[in-house]
């Protein structure tokens, strides 16, 4: 009995990018652990994937192991076994028969690994199918809003130059769930002050020096009410503003009207505890952690654009211990040709992007969509309007395929459902969001049954329908190859799989050092006239969006730290953690309306409406009610989560997703 150990890398859609060892004995896996020479996870795995990774993962009654094909009605769950041939011969079939415009292809990060997330793009862009954007589920305002400051939203601070901090604000992110060992190492080994800013007081926010709550899209004011006090103490940098900046002179007319007492107002932040803040963050060297939840809100874009102010005024950018961090690209930090992945020149036509909020239109609307590949996506569960959506893809006529490792909500609505390898069954590469590293993942155990990683089911398809471009079958170690060689790093791939995760650099790298600016001006720009031809105010503006009236609440429905997005809620063990979804309340809001503990409610929105048992605690603020993203739909007993009540109103900019704008209502059921 030989037990070897086999290091790789997490790729789930988390900023840790754990490193991990899996123990295999016969050529099976049989452990699947920490590593405890990755910097990051020293040796822990979140305990999510640890449960997931020993179980549901490698457990055959919940892997898909052969292609299947519906037998009964749209969504029964009805399927029969088929083999690769007939799958692939028949789906080549349809999507040749109408025009390539009207194949809708939905995917995100099930899997960030680089091919398993990018190399099925060559088809699709070939094809010339219409793309469901990305990053509209997610993050797509942040990331205008930074390229009109910055030029770039994927330029952030290498997490190592925190050694040279002395004030961090953590803003809009829970890392306690969603990157579990910043939680657990850097940010209690943070030499400075650690300020988080969130309604909820969160484990993370629990243990923070300090914990700002302001009213869930509000922070835009408390960010012009810093700017008011940097300004009024004498901590703003004029030189580097003159120096590196456009419009702070237009901004400052702004700013003059934000007191600490109106951000007080505006934000429910008390003005003695922003004054402190802004002292602290204008003092430095300063970091900011932009959270993906900051712009998830119907003004999300504008929030980020003022928070962005802050470094932009004072100058904590480009040096030591300085920088805002919202992601971390694998191009622009660590010199991946990213672009080469998906193909993107093997576009003929222009089809139009969608956004993942006009899905429900979208799909109905035979003219449109006549067909829908989903990989590395569970739109049932994760999307806005859940309920209208579901309904929509029973469309009989729509000819559905998903590509995953579980039977999900949305596979039980596909025509053809195709089993995908899992990230310990092939060799890939993985690059965090936020450290600034590459990570080996490597193979560990052959895919499960007949499953097979996502680039080839690609391949395979392009194939089936004759597609000559050589693009299209380039073998994965040639694409691994290249990545790595423009890393720099001078190892290959081999020797990248002996050590796990290499980092970019041996020492903290300070990203926006040479002050060069991808905008138009080449310079921060604090006034944006490109904003302004998009027909965006042309300054970050002071707003705040109302809070709820007449006893509604503001749901936030946040990332759980049992779940990934809907991940894992398959797993056995997790289902008991993550038990039935309830709504969690401040208790003197269930007191005002003469609600209990357990009790169950009525939640309203405008999107539609749950039955959720009530759960009280203060650590929500009055005003929010909690439930978190993650559960899958058809395993809870009312077949719905959160998503049910979230509309698909867009946000200000990138035409994203405004989930943490829901309003709802409740009342005793
Ligand atoms: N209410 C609410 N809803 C939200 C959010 C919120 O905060 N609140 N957040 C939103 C955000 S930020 C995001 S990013 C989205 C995420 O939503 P999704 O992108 O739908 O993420 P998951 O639900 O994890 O679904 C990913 C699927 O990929 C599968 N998968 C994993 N690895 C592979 C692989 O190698 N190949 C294939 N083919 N499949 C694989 C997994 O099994 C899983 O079913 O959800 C959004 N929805
Ligand atoms: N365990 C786990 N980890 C995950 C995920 C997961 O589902 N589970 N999802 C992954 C993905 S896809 C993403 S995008 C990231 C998201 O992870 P984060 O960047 O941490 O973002 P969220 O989980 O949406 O929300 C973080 C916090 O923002 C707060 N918040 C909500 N509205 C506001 C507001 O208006 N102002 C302020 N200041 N704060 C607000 C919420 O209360 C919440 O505590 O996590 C990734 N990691
Ligand atoms: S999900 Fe995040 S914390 Fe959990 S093992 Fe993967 S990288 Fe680490
Ligand atoms: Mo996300």
């Amino acid at each position: 009995m030989t037990i070897e150990l086999i290091k790789t890398t997490c790729p789930r859609d988390c900023y840790d990018g754990c490193g991990i060892v899996v123990e295999r004995e016969n050529g099976a896996i049989r452990r699947v652990l920490g590593d405890k020479d990755h910097a990051v996870s020293r040796g822990s795995l979140c305990a999510k994937c640890a449960w997931a990774y020993n179980g549901a993962w490698i457990d055959p009654n919940e892997r898909l192991g052969t292609p299947l094909r519906r037998c009964g009605p749209k969504g029964s769950g009805r399927f029969e076994a088929i083999t690769w041939d007939e799958a692939l011969d028949e789906i080549a079939g349809r999507l040749g028969a109408v025009a390539p415009e009207t194949v809708l292809t939905g995917h995100y990060t099930g899997t960030c690994s680089v091919l398993a997330n990018g190399f099925p793009m060559r088809f699709f862009n070939r094809l010339g199918a219409t793309e469901i954007e990305p990053d509209t589920i997610c993050n797509m305002a942040g990331h205008v809003a930074l390229e009109y400051v910055l030029g770039t939203a994927v330029t952030g601070f290498d997490p190592r130059t925190a050694r040279d901090s002395q004030c961090i604000l953590v803003w809009g992110a829970n890392p306690s769930a969603s990157a579990p060992h910043a939680h657990k190492h850097w940010l209690p080994e943070f030499p400075g002050t650690v300020v988080v800013i969130d309604p909820i007081r969160t484990p993370t926010a629990a243990e923070a020096d300090i914990h700002l709550q302001p009213r869930p899209g509000s922070d835009a004011a408390l960010a012009f009410a810093m700017l008011h006090i940097l300004r009024d103490e004498g901590l703003i940098d004029r030189a580097f503003i003159d120096a590196h900046t456009v419009g702070y002179d237009e901004l400052a007319t702004i700013i003059e009207l934000c007191t600490p007492d109106w951000g007080e107002a505006q934000t429910g932040v008390p003005a003695a505890d922003i004054v402190r803040v802004a002292r602290l963050y204008g003092t430095g060297p300063s970091m900011i952690w932009l959270g993906q939840a900051l712009q998830r809100q119907k003004l999300g874009g504008n929030i980020f654009r003022a928070v962005a102010m802050l470094p932009a005024v004072t100058g904590q950018i480009g040096r030591p211990g300085t920088g805002l961090c919202f992601l971390n690209g694998k191009g622009t930090t660590r010199n991946m040709k990213m672009a080469r992945v998906g193909g993107g020149h093997l576009r003929r036509n222009e089809a139009p992007s969608v956004s993942h909020m006009d899905l429900v239109e979208v799909l109905s609307d035979p003219a449109r969509a006549q067909a829908l590949v989903l990989w590395n996506i569970n739109v049932a569960a994760s999307n806005p309007r859940q309920r209208e959506l579901i309904e929509t893809m029973k469309r009989e006529d729509l000819f559905t395929v998903v590509v995953d490792l579980f039977m999900t909500d949305s596979a039980n609505l596909a025509d053809i459902v195709l089993p995908a390898a899992s990230f310990l069954e092939f060799d890939d590469l993985v690059g965090s969001y936020f450290h600034l590293s590459v990570g080996a993942q490597a193979k560990a155990a052959e895919p499960f049954g007949e499953a097979l990683p996502n680039q080839e089911i690609f391949r395979r398809l392009a194939r089936r329908m004759g597609f000559a471009e050589p693009e299209l079958y380039e073998d994965d170690r040639a694409v691994i190859d290249a990545l790595l060689a423009d890393t720099g790093l001078g190892i290959d791939f081999d020797e990248l799989k002996r050590r796990g995760t290499v980092d970019i650099a041996a020492e903290p790298v300070i990203l926006h050092e040479d002050m060069s600016f991808a905008t138009p001006s080449g310079k921060i720009e604090i006034a944006s006239a490109a904003a302004e031809a998009d027909g965006q105010p042309r300054l970050p503006q002071p707003s705040v969006e109302p809070a709820p009236e007449g006893g509604a609440l503001k749901l936030l429905s946040p990332a759980s730290p049992w779940a990934m997005n809907s991940s894992y809620a398959n797993d056995a063990r997790i289902r008991g953690r993550l038990g039935e979804p309830t709504l969690m309340l401040h208790p003197e809001e269930a007191a005002g309306r003469q609600l209990r503990d357990g009790q169950t409610v009525r939640v309203t929105s405008r999107a539609g409406s749950l039955t959720l048992p009530l759960a009280l605690d203060d650590m929500v603020p009055r005003g929010v009610a909690y439930c978190p993203k993650g559960q899958w739909p058809k395993l809870t007993g009312i077949g719905a989560n959160a998503n049910a009540l979230v509309g698909s109103e867009k946000t200000d900019m990138g035409e994203s997703t405004t989930v943490h704008s829901t309003v709802v209502t409740i009342a005793a059921a």
